[in-house]
């Protein structure tokens, strides 16, 4: 153990400590920028660029939250010095930052902009050049604007470290320093996934997503349009948070009772089309497990993998299942099997899906998801949008009454909710193809040892006498782990899920932000099991809404109209 003093407090921390956690160990507050801590995720930013967290050790001065404690160390972390010292640091940030934060899409949310606050910046002293680099709004997902980057790095570290795709770089030196993409490319011509995980971990407005809340407001005014909306699973036990409540509060009810009041048409739940997913892809993994062919099955219904297995390991598309996302799912069935049983034109028809994530947004606009000759999702608006709307109307979240989605697209198994938490998909896939393949009901439809953050997880389910071996990874770095042990051996698994983001949905781009607290994003998956539990119907095939959409309009699992409504294809 390393024994310190830290504003004359005994400390004792093993070796390998940061000064910065140190101090954290005994309630002494330093402010931080660029340093962010979700090591459970897997990511640490220690770049130390900002230079926020200086501290006096001796007569020097060093950053906390990159050096380590050292025997015998008195450190002052509030003295006038220590505190002249990060005001400085952050005038000087500040001298080459816009100063349009009254209308900068990370008002109210941006950590620089708490910091001046809780530092006492009055004013702006220094007055020199600053550099300009053009705005990137070239893709459907997200925007960069280089002038707010204050080069924290935290979006190359998530681009690069934990997520492996390497989109993003710094280039240049010193003051001409930009974070940016390979030749300066536009984001759409890119790698990139558009998974949303640098602009989660982004302190100010330097990367955003691409609001779609205008065209809404148009589609909701228009008459001549039936606006139907579908929320996500993970939306309602994150939206809260927006709200001060609860991290974990499942606010169903509320969710729905706002987009009520909004003046959506119709209220439905993208869960509904997570059970119909299930049974389309339940099917496919139970006719492959039997013929032993394609396998592993990958389930595909998270839009950031989808594109980082095209662009990585395209020697594999033939192993992703070809069910479209749920909400894609959703889309086509509203513009086809809704449509008419409502006698109206699909053309008339406009789609919402409320979604934590802002990959959405690029694959509603992936052209070959559009089985109605009109796109599948026309609109996708993120969690954080959602309740940046509900603001907007001033509606009182936290007292309005619950209400209920929508029939026929509303109704929902707990199998469906837990799409929204990793090992989710997995495990509602394995509690139907249980059926498909022995005729009966599963009894105990838990599998504990796919729950969790964990990045990668495996487990072995026996199901009448044949063993199927499963494996789930969260965040795109496991899943390049993972499909390098498909790759090599490609019996090893049977059923692989994949999805980019930290913890699943849960922990998507679109989703309030983290803030360097991984502790939320479980309380958001304790959320989802919860909410599985409370459900009477716990397995897809029990959902009587999808037995009658089997019935009336698409026949069996698997038939050539749920291929040509469900199904999809991927690019080489
Ligand atoms: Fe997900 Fe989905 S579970 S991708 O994570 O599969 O975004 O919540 O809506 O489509 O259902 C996200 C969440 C969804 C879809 C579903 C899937
Ligand atoms: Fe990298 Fe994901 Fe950001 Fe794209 S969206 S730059 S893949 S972290």
């Amino acid at each position: 153990m390393i024994n310190l003093k830290i504003n004359n407090k005994e400390v004792s921390v093993p070796n390998g400590t940061t000064i910065l956690e140190a101090a954290k160990k005994v309630n002494i507050h330093i402010p931080t920028l660029c340093h962010l801590d979700l090591h459970d995720l897997g990511f640490v930013n220690e770049e130390a660029n900002c230079r926020i967290c200086m501290v006096e050790n001796g007569k020097k001065m060093v950053p906390a939250c990159n050096t380590l404690v050292k025997e015998g160390m008195d450190i002052k972390t509030n003295s006038i010095k220590a505190i002249n010292f990060r005001k400085m640091n952050l005038e000087l940030l500040l001298s080459n930052h816009p100063k349009d934060c009254l209308v900068c899409n990370k008002n109210g949310r941006c950590e620089l902009q708490s910091l001046a606050a809780a530092l006492n910046v009055r004013e702006i002293k220094y007055d020199g050049e600053r550099m300009t680099f053009p705005t990137d709004n070239s893709s459907y997902s997200i925007i960069r604007d280089p002038d707010k980057c204050i080069l924290c790095k935290r979006c190359t570290t998530m681009c690069n470290n934990v997520q492996t795709v390497g989109t993003l770089t710094d280039v240049g030196r010193g003051f001409n320093t930009v974070v940016t993409t390979a030749m300066h490319r536009p984001m759409i011509d890119t790698n990139c996934t558009f998974c949303g995980q640098c602009l989660a971990v982004c302190p100010t407005g330097a990367i955003s997503e691409v609001s779609n809340i205008s065209q809404v407001y148009k589609a909701l005014m228009d008459e001549t349009k039936t606006v139907v909306v579908q929320t996500a699973p993970a939306v309602r036990v994150a939206l809260g948070e927006e709200f001060y409540m609860e991290e974990g509060t499942i606010v169903t009810g509320k969710m729905v009772a706002s987009l009520k009041q909004m003046g959506f048409d119709y209220v439905f739940d993208t869960n509904f089309a997570a059970d119909l997913t299930i049974m389309e892809e339940a099917t496919e993994f139970v006719e492959r497990f039997k013929t032993k062919k394609n396998l592993p099955i990958l389930t595909s219904c998270c839009p950031s993998w989808v594109k980082f297995i095209e662009h990585k390991f395209n020697n594999l598309l033939d192993i992703p299942s070809t069910c479209k996302s749920p909400h894609e799912m959703f889309g086509s069935i509203t513009k086809s099997y809704f449509a008419k049983k409502m006698n109206l034109d699909p053309k008339d028809i406009v789609v919402v899906s409320i979604m934590p994530c802002v990959a959405k947004k690029y694959e509603a606009n992936r052209k070959e998801l559009s089985s109605t000759g009109y796109a599948d999702v026309d609109y996708v608006v993120t969690t954080r949008e959602l309740a940046t709307m509900i603001k907007d109307m001033n509606i009182d979240f936290k007292n309005i009454e619950d209400a209920e989605f929508d029939d026929p697209l509303g109704e929902s198994t707990g199998a469906a909710v837990i799409f929204g938490a990793s090992g989710g998909v997995l495990e509602a896939t394995l509690r139907t193809a249980y059926n498909m393949i022995t005729g009966e009901d599963l009894k105990n439809v838990e599998f504990h040892d796919l729950e969790g953050i964990k990045g990668i997880k495996e487990a072995v389910v026996n199901i009448q006498g044949t063993d199927v071996k499963v494996a789930a990874a969260n965040g795109l770095g496991n899943a390049r782990k993972l499909l390098e042990m498909a790759s090599e051996d490609r019996s090893r698994f049977d059923v692989i899920e994949i999805m980019a983001c930290p913890g699943g949905c849960v922990g998507g781009g679109g989703q309030p932000f983290l803030r360097g607290r991984s502790d939320k994003l479980i309380k958001r998956m304790n959320a989802i099991r919860e909410e599985d539990r409370n459900k009477p119907l716990r397995k897809s095939y029990e959902n009587e809404s999808i037995k009658k959409l089997y019935k009336e309009f698409l026949g069996e699992p698997g038939s050539s109209k749920a291929h040509e409504l469900l199904h999809t294809s991927y690019i080489e």
